[in-house]
């Protein structure tokens, strides 16, 4: 997979890029990651990307042509499956969307800083407009990090235990059940006794279990008629 990443920041992409799974990823040549930088697309001295909003308010907004120029020039290489802006106004990111990207062939991501992007980048130029949750960041750069890390992790191989990936679907839908580790007894804290049993059959029984009881508990909005 192909992605491109258009920032004021690529360094934050490209830092991001250099660990864990990612970075794995692209050692085995899973994926490609390209930053850009937004202001290597603008044509005055000052590299503007931003100004004013039309009809006032506090703050600037980013201008439409860096991104449009930047979308151009990367179109120029080949096509790309989906052109994705990050935004808190955007369709919330989940699982499912993932797995739909985990598909593609290329993906361009587009960031945005200060009080968001001139409409017409998401109306006119992306495919998709994304929101990783309901809070506000100062810019797109982790949001954009957090699609391309839960994407990359999906492609085949990626992950070193192929195991991992399958264990996490077999409990889809619900929270994750409690991991232990060594020591069995840490400063009087005991793991559960049934993880030391042996006994699989129980063990997976008391694991369903837990995770059903903790999705109730904390996320009931995941429950509705699952259970
Ligand atoms: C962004 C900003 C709108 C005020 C570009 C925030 C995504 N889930 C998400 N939370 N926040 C974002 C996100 C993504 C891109 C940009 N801002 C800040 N946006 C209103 C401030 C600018």
């Amino acid at each position: 997979m192909k992605i491109d990443v258009v920032s004021i920041f690529p360094e934050i992409i490209r830092c991001l890029s250099e660990f864990s799974i990612v970075k794995r990823a692209r050692d085995k040549g899973l994926v490609d990651i390209n930053a850009l930088d937004l202001r290597e697309f603008t044509d005055d001295r000052h590299r503007t990307v931003d100004d004013a909003p039309y009809g006032g308010g506090a703050g600037m907004v980013m201008k439409p042509e860096p991104f449009f120029l930047a979308v151009d020039h990367l179109l120029q290489q080949g096509p790309a499956d989906e052109i994705i802006v990050l935004s808190p106004a955007g369709k919330s990111f989940d699982q499912k969307a993932a797995e739909k990207l985990a598909c593609c062939q290329r993906l361009i991501f587009l960031c945005g800083h200060y009080e968001g992007i001139d409409q017409r980048v998401a109306d006119h130029l992306a495919t998709m407009e994304l929101s990783i949750g309901d809070y506000v960041l100062t810019g797109g750069e982790l949001a954009a990090m957090v699609v391309v890390d839960s994407v990359t992790r999906l492609l085949p191989g990626a992950v070193g235990n192929q195991q991992s990936l399958a264990q996490e679907s077999f409990c889809q839908g619900l929270l994750e059940y409690p991991q232990y580790t060594r020591p069995p007894v840490f400063r009087g804290h005991e793991v559960p006794q049934v993880l030391l049993s042996g006994n699989h059959q129980e063990i997976a029984n008391w694991r369903r279990r837990m995770a059903e009881e903790r999705t109730k508990r904390r996320r009931p909005d995941l429950v509705e008629d699952e259970l």
